[in-house]
């Protein structure tokens, strides 16, 4: 991959510019604002296949994993030393589903504000936990009043255009804006009827694009909307398509934000996967979906302490009027603990 930094004042000359340098094929891997408002862009095209150099990913996950293993044995023995509240509260976290490297960080850093007496604790170190939850994780509230362009990413099924949907409601309903929703996810079986109906109950404009090249024409609704809401399709960065919609995106709309969904139904791996692979899009925050059908959020939780990307809403349910709510940290870290 050849990868390079671009800088300048607006994302439609940077955009612009990666395209005449690099081709039509260009991806984003980051976008940063630096400090005096100018702009830092990271991107990248594919080498001709035959460049490609030899695969040693093997070789390298076996080395991973056994630096892995090696880290938590040393892990193990200095929680040890800490004293028997904090080993068996460093065995609960991982029984919660917090990774080792997660609990480990956790208890280490409770240890460090807390003298050898409460140490010993477990209500002081179960009221430490809370402080250090409510302190590490961050959240945010991204609707404004300025004109917003917002997609939704994440894996198939997480429930893109539901929340979509839901977003819609609220700025349509509650926040009386102007609203009108772009799909890039046309190639899916059965999508237009969806967001059609969706439309109709929330009573706003729906456009969707089956082909990249019609990606311009539908964010021409862009300028008739306050809120444009993009949905996308269930499928990675590295897949060819989605990247080269959500490029043209930017484009049209350079102040598009994008939002992460992650449920818990899925594993921690696979849950952080989600979070390097679409965190390469710089992400305004994580939206945690499906709340409501698992009370085991430790791999959510694990995820979420991982990476430092604001939260902002949870959604609940499937009715597209109702279930979202802004993050609610408390609930979610006795949701863990009771679990
Ligand atoms: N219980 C519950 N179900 C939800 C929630 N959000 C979405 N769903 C359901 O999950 C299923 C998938 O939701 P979608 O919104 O279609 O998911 P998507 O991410 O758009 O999926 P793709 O378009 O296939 O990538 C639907 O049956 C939704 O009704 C939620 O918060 N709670
Ligand atoms: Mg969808």
């Amino acid at each position: 991959m050849v990868v390079k930094k671009l800088y300048g004042n607006t994302m439609k000359e940077l955009l612009k510019q990666a395209k005449a340098e690099l081709g039509e094929d260009v991806v984003i891997l980051s976008q940063k604002t630096l400090a005096g408002g100018r702009i830092e862009l990271t991107v990248a095209v594919d080498p001709p296949r035959e460049a490609q150099a030899y695969d040693t990913n093997g070789l390298e996950s076996e080395i991973f994993e056994i630096k892995q293993m090696l880290l938590s044995l040393v892990e193990e023995r200095e929680v040890m030393g800490l004293g028997k509240a904090a080993l068996f509260l460093y065995q609960e976290l991982k029984q919660k589903g917090l990774s080792e490297k997660i609990a480990y960080e956790v208890v280490r850093d409770l240890s460090q504000g807390l003298g050898p007496e409460d140490l010993m604790q477990k209500d002081a170190l179960r009221k430490e936990l809370r402080r250090f939850f409510f302190s590490r994780v961050t959240t945010t509230q991204p609707l404004g009043d300025e004109k917003m362009c917002i997609g939704l990413l994440g894996r198939t099924g997480v429930g893109k255009t539901t929340t979509l949907a839901k977003l819609a409601s609220i700025e349509r309903f509650h926040r009386k804006r102007r609203v009108g929703l772009v799909s890039l996810d046309g190639e899916k079986v059965g999508s237009s009827e969806e967001l059609q109906r969706i439309g109709k109950i929330l009573d706003i404009p729906v456009e969707i694009a089956y082909e990249r090249s019609e990606v311009p024409k539908l964010f021409e609704l862009g300028d008739k909307v306050d809120t444009l809401l993009v949905d996308t399709p269930g499928k990675g960065l590295n897949e060819k398509g989605l990247r080269e919609k959500l490029f043209d995106v930017m484009t049209l709309c350079p102040h598009a934000q994008f939002h992460l969904l992650l449920s818990p139904h899925y594993r921690s791996d696979v849950l952080l996967q989600d979070l390097e692979e679409y965190g390469r899009l710089s992400l305004k925050s994580l939206i945690l979906t499906k709340i409501d059908e698992s009370h085991r959020v430790g791999s959510l939780m694990d995820a979420v302490l991982s990476h430092p990307v604001p939260l902002s809403w949870m959604t609940t349910g499937q009715d597209i009027l109702h279930d979202i709510l802004p993050v609610n940290k408390g609930m979610l870290l006795d949701m863990m603990m009771e679990a």
